[in-house]
């Protein structure tokens, strides 16, 4: 089966955790922004656990595998406990999973049975465990069967439109006085639609009053 990776492009989701800070530079878009060596890290000086991490989708159809990349090096913040639960435009979140990963550097791979998590709008990953009760994550990246439509809420009418539009309206005829410097100049070049015609006054003057 082709698999199709909706994370972070295309369907890039959105994210947020539990009010609480990241670390100054390792926010939570480091865990969704495509690149394995950069990734979001829990405040250093706060106990980060249990954290909340939402994913949010629009226009997935399904999702049947995820993996978790967990920092390169190092094993602070790595995920240990964790339960996988997702849900539906509007619904109630249903649990998908509970999940115990290995404490170390290696991608973690969530293969979901059946038909996968069916058209989700959030994925959530609540962490009860993680190294040194801090939070980390290098890359989520989420698997589709099938590509990601983005839905339109709305289109643009293509028709009717036309009775709407500005028209062009020309002038049947134009007068000047005094008169035109000449009849190659006069004010019926203004008409012709030939930008390089033009109408000119007399050059004799007389056509403004001096007070
Ligand atoms: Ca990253």
């Amino acid at each position: 089966m082709q698999q199709h990776c909706v994370c972070p492009i295309p369907g890039r989701p959105y994210l947020r955790s539990l009010p609480r800070p990241a670390q100054p530079g390792a926010e939570l878009s480091k865990c969704y922004d495509g690149d394995l060596a950069t990734g979001y890290h829990s405040d250093w000086n706060l106990n980060a656990i249990p954290d909340t991490v939402d994913f949010y989708f629009n226009g997935v159809n399904n999702i049947n595998k995820i993996e978790y990349v967990p920092r390169s090096s190092g094993l602070n913040g790595v995920w240990r406990t964790v339960a996988l639960w997702a849900r539906k435009t509007n619904g109630p979140f249903v649990k998908v999973a509970d999940l115990n990963w290995a404490n170390d550097n290696t991608t973690k791979i969530v293969n979901v049975a059946a038909n996968g998590i069916d058209t989700p709008a959030c994925v959530r990953f609540v962490v009860s465990q993680a190294t040194g009760n801090f939070s980390s994550c290098n890359e989520m990246i989420f698997w589709s069967s099938t590509p990601t439509v983005i839905p339109v809420d709305c289109s643009n009418p293509t028709s009717g439109l036309a009775s709407l539009l500005d028209k062009k309206l020309t002038a049947n005829n134009a007068s000047v006085s005094p008169a035109a410097n000449s009849a190659g100049e006069g004010i019926d070049k203004t008409l012709d639609n030939d930008k390089s015609t033009l109408y000119h006054s007399s050059w004799a003057g007389g056509g403004f009053r001096s007070r």
